[in-house]
């Protein structure tokens, strides 16, 4: 890690109820959404626990460097008008951290504040922990009186009077099935990675045909039919010659995970 900082390790929550207890334990909740896609990775069930147990969130919408500035603040709009406190943040570059902490302060209902942040895998919870953290962070005793899954749950120090829950509130699920599973699901752990990297590359195509282009070279609308030039620009072949587009699908997967595929999602007209 750049700042010396052990990075955050991923911790996949049991259940839901792991989660809620959590969620109890917390001052305010920060949901992280992946601005590409912040509708297919917000979490209704996860606002109406935060929002039954009275804990206020506030919307990280993280990966902002991955979409154009008039995207994300329409996006920003976009939450603000449904009643979230909504803010903009690149955690990879560290960029927001003072607006973040701002927003808490402002939220919170009492000091110190103890922040845990939720989100569906691979949104950047980690990263956003970290960049919390900073260099001047330092761990604080555990949390006192918790029980069962969590035997203790460590505190970070961020500030004087901001606290932050060190276990990722990983959401097990999302309202959106392919988000859900692509981000749940190790590359090589599909049993059939074809179908979700069909339906990514039709909502990508739908949005940004030029992406496809860009990524690969050639331009061509047809799901299967990209899944197969991939794969055979790439020489890979089974030995009855037919080209491998389960491997090419799983390249289409991680090149969304690592932004390679320019696709970011715009939002519904306010
Ligand atoms: N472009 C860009 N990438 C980011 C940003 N923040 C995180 N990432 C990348 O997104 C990926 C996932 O980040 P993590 O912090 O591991 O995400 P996570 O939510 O903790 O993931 P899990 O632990 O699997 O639930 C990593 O490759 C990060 O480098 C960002 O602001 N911009
Ligand atoms: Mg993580």
């Amino acid at each position: 890690m750049r700042n010396g900082l052990k990075k955050v390790s991923s911790v996949k929550l049991a259940s839901w109820d792991t989660l809620a207890k959590l969620v109890n334990k917390a001052d305010v909740i920060l949901e992280v959404l992946d601005v590409r896609v912040p509708l297919e990775t917000h979490s209704v069930k996860v606002e109406s626990m935060a929002r039954r147990a009275g804990k206020p969130i506030i919307i990280v919408l993280n990966k902002a460097d991955l979409a154009p500035r008039r995207v994300v603040l329409k996006w920003i709009r976009f939450f603000e008008n449904l009643g979230f406190k909504t803010v903009p943040f690149i955690a990879k570059h560290r960029r927001g951290v003072s607006r973040l902490k701002d927003a808490i302060r402002s939220i919170s209902p009492r000091k110190p504040t103890v922040v845990l942040v939720v989100g569906l895998p691979k949104t950047g919870k980690s990263t956003v922990i970290n960049a919390l953290k900073g260099r001047a962070s330092a761990s604080t005793s555990p949390y006192p009186g918790t029980t069962g899954y969590t035997k203790a749950v460590q505190l970070y120090k961020v500030d004087e009077d901001i606290k932050i829950i060190d276990t990722p509130g990983v959401i097990p699920s999302s309202e959106d099935w392919l988000e859900t599973l692509i981000r749940g699901t190790p590359i090589d752990g599909f049993s059939n990675p074809v179908k979700p990297a069909v339906e990514l590359l039709k909502r990508i195509i739908d949005q940004n045909p030029k992406a496809i282009e860009k990524a690969y070279g050639f331009s061509e609308r047809d799901p299967y039919t990209i899944l197969e030039l991939i794969a055979r620009k790439r020489g890979w072949f089974y030995e009855d010659g037919e080209p491998m587009i389960e491997e090419a699908a799983k390249v289409v997967i991680r090149n969304y995970h690592d932004a390679k595929l320019d696709f970011y999602r715009k939002p519904p007209q306010i």
